[in-house]
């Protein structure tokens, strides 16, 4: 086994400072996945929590990037919702999120989590709202704490 083998980060945000981007397009719901990581997050005792608001999902990678590699958050949370019934260019802008929040984390080396709903249709975005499909908001704020942890631990 190596040095590594079987290593998990653990869910104590004691001290952790973190950054949620949440996008205000489909506000209804980015709403409820802002409650969840909010919830989370202060449930696992995290020092620090500032809420940034971008127009949609398409502006949050840039605002995570500044913010990842600002030296003042251990983690990025972005939150968005892209509904594919009601957008023509669902496709550019779930992928150039999803593909601009993964630069992010890369270029930065900080956690930049895809908090970002990318659904077919309402019914399925509250289905991941506390639903059958559990609560995108928390897991995005459990994933952001386990990584910080993880990262720590690691050369
Ligand atoms: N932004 C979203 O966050 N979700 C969407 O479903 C969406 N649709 O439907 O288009 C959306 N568009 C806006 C986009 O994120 C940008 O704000 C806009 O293109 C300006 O750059």
């Amino acid at each position: 086994m190596g040095d590594y083998a079987a290593r998990e980060g653990d869910l104590d945000a004691t001290g952790m400072r973190f950054a949620i981007v949440v996008a205000r397009f489909n506000r209804d719901i980015t709403e409820e996945l802002l409650d969840g990581a909010e919830r989370i997050l202060r449930k696992h005792d995290a020092a620090d929590v500032s809420v940034l608001w971008v127009p949609g999902a398409f502006e949050s990678p840039l605002v995570a990037k500044r913010l990842a590699a600002s030296g003042t958050v251990d983690a990025v949370i972005c939150l968005g919702a892209v509904i594919r019934g009601e957008t023509a260019h669902f496709e550019y802008v779930a992928g150039e999120t999803a593909a601009g929040i993964t630069r992010a984390a890369l270029d930065t080396g900080i956690p930049v989590i895809f908090g970002v709903l990318t659904v077919d249709d309402r019914e399925q975005a509250h289905d991941r709202l506390g639903g059958k499909e559990g609560h995108k908001g928390e897991e995005a704020a459990l994933s952001a704490i386990e990584m910080v942890s993880l990262l720590r631990g690691l050369p």
